[in-house]
């Protein structure tokens, strides 16, 4: 199991002329605005380095995480957030779209809030990953927030909606009690050592 042993905040990117030369190998974090992307890098680095916050859209650089010196974890700024202008709007997914077709991505997580079915725009970005054959796994947010029923309910809902998007796995996970880390440690373990 992949054992986080240094962090380092090492570039924060708003323009995608100015993207780090790749290291080794590169794992990416997308979603929403507000889904827990920052939440759930701090939970993996066992620091609070990513900045959280409970107005959405607080990260809105491309943050490159340098990991034991040898990987990059990238928190990507959250999409879907309608309160912003359309300049902004545009700017991000010029920038994420940047980064997707210019990365070698080796796996993406895609976020989503398990209390909410998948949105257009999660569906959107689904389609862009794939285009560019990236492999991911989608990650089920704030599990805490939900009973065991209503876990039940959404589980099958994302599984019957996600179903035509192939091959990939599904992480339920929670900032609050840590459900789902040791499955993404591993998940990412797999990834590095390939
Ligand atoms: N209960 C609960 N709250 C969470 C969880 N993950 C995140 N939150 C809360 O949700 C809010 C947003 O979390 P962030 O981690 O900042 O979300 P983000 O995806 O990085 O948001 P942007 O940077 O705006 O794209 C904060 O108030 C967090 O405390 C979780 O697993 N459980
Ligand atoms: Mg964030």
């Amino acid at each position: 199991m992949l054992l986080i042993r240094s962090v380092e905040l090492v570039s924060t990117v708003y323009d995608p002329d100015f993207f780090p030369q790749p290291v080794k190998s590169e794992i990416a974090f997308a979603g929403r605005s507000n889904v827990g992307k920052s939440t759930l890098l701090n939970v993996l680095f066992n620091r609070k380095i990513a900045k959280v916050s409970s107005k959405p859209g607080k990260t809105r650089s491309i943050n490159f995480y340098l990991v034991n010196k040898q990987f990059y974890f990238v928190d990507l700024p959250g999409y879907g957030y309608a309160k912003v202008s359309k300049a902004e709007k545009e700017r991000w997914s010029i920038l994420i779209e940047h980064y997707f077709k210019t990365r070698r991505v080796s796996m993406c997580f895609l976020l989503m809030d398990i209390r909410h079915e998948p949105q257009p725009a999660d569906l959107q970005m689904l389609q862009w990953i794939q285009v560019n054959n990236i492999p991911f796994t989608v990650v089920l947010t704030k599990a805490d927030k939900v009973k065991r029923s209503e876990r039940r309910k959404q589980l099958e809902l994302f599984e019957n909606t996600l179903m035509k998007y192939g091959e990939y796995r599904l992480v339920l996970f929670s900032g609050v009690t840590k459900e789902g880390l040791s499955s993404l440690l591993e998940i990412i373990s797999e990834t590095l050592v390939e």
